[in-house]
């Protein structure tokens, strides 16, 4: 078994209370094993974005993944898509996760043109894309940055663009917040999360991971010019939006 394939053990034993989440080498060890057992639906997604591009992405179009982790985004697109189809650029701020991205994309798909770069996505000098995934990373922002990113990919992408973006939410009712935010705690632990490591990674998360509301999204998106958003999954308090740049649903 590859050290990439490593169980998430990060918060199993009792932690410093002050201790707060990050993607340094021992979340990038066990990362893989960690997003599929604590984000719902997060293969479904993945599976899309191949069919999503299949019919929206111009051919040979430039495509972002911004905090790219270990460019799981690229490696479905590449499973989807012939090399020619697209150019793919994964940006993530943590060197550990830049390191091994750049290593299982080389494995995986050496014909495909893709790359990797180490960067904020909130300084980055956006090229023009007709693709842009921004998968479970807006929540990482503070919630006053989030806008002028969201402003500059509508900027980046071209005509017939689209935008994904998956994140944690938060429902805007407290009782419907709590029943989800429950029956997530019992998806954790139905796959395999001890009570001390629910309530640890949920207190290393705390000012860290800040959700919005599905509501909030949608607005931040038209006030950045995304004339056409929408919810296209959830499951429980995770969700996928799609944006599109022009107001009619542009198919290639
Ligand atoms: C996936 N999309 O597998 N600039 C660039 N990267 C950042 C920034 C920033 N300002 N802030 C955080 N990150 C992936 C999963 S993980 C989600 C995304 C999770 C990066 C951070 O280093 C991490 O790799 C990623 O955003 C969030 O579909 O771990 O819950």
């Amino acid at each position: 078994m590859s050290d990439a394939s490593y169980r998430d053990a990060i918060f199993s034993t009792p932690l410093d209370r002050m201790a707060r989440f990050s993607f340094d080498e021992q979340v990038v060890a066990c990362f893989p094993d960690m997003i599929r057992r604590s984000v719902p639906g997060y293969g479904q997604i993945l599976g899309m974005l191949g069919l999503i591009a299949r019919r929206h992405l111009r051919h040979g179009a430039h495509v972002y993944d911004l905090g790219c982790s270990l460019g799981a985004a690229g490696l479905a697109l590449a499973g989807t898509l012939p090399p020619a189809a697209f150019r793919y650029t994964g940006v993530d701020l943590s060197p550990a996760m830049v390191a091994r991205a750049r290593e299982t994309l080389a494995a995986e798909c050496p014909e495909h043109a893709v790359e990797i770069v180490e960067g904020d996505i909130r300084e980055l000098d956006y090229r023009p894309s007709g693709m842009i995934v921004l998968d479970f990373t807006l929540q990482f922002l503070a919630p006053e940055d989030r806008d002028a990113v969201i402003d500059k990919l509508f900027a980046a992408l071209e005509p017939g663009g689209v935008l994904v973006l998956s994140e944690k939410i938060v429902a805007e009712d407290e009782q419907d917040n709590a029943w989800l935010v429950e029956r997530y705690h019992d998806f954790k632990r139905a796959n395999g999360y001890s009570e001390l490591e629910i309530s640890q990674k949920r207190t290393a998360l705390e000012n860290v991971l800040v959700p919005d509301t599905l509501a909030a999204h949608h607005e931040r998106l038209a006030r950045a010019g995304f004339p056409r958003s929408q919810t296209w999954f959830q499951f429980l308090n995770f969700a996928s939006l799609i944006a599109f740049k022009d107001a009619r649903y542009g198919e290639t």
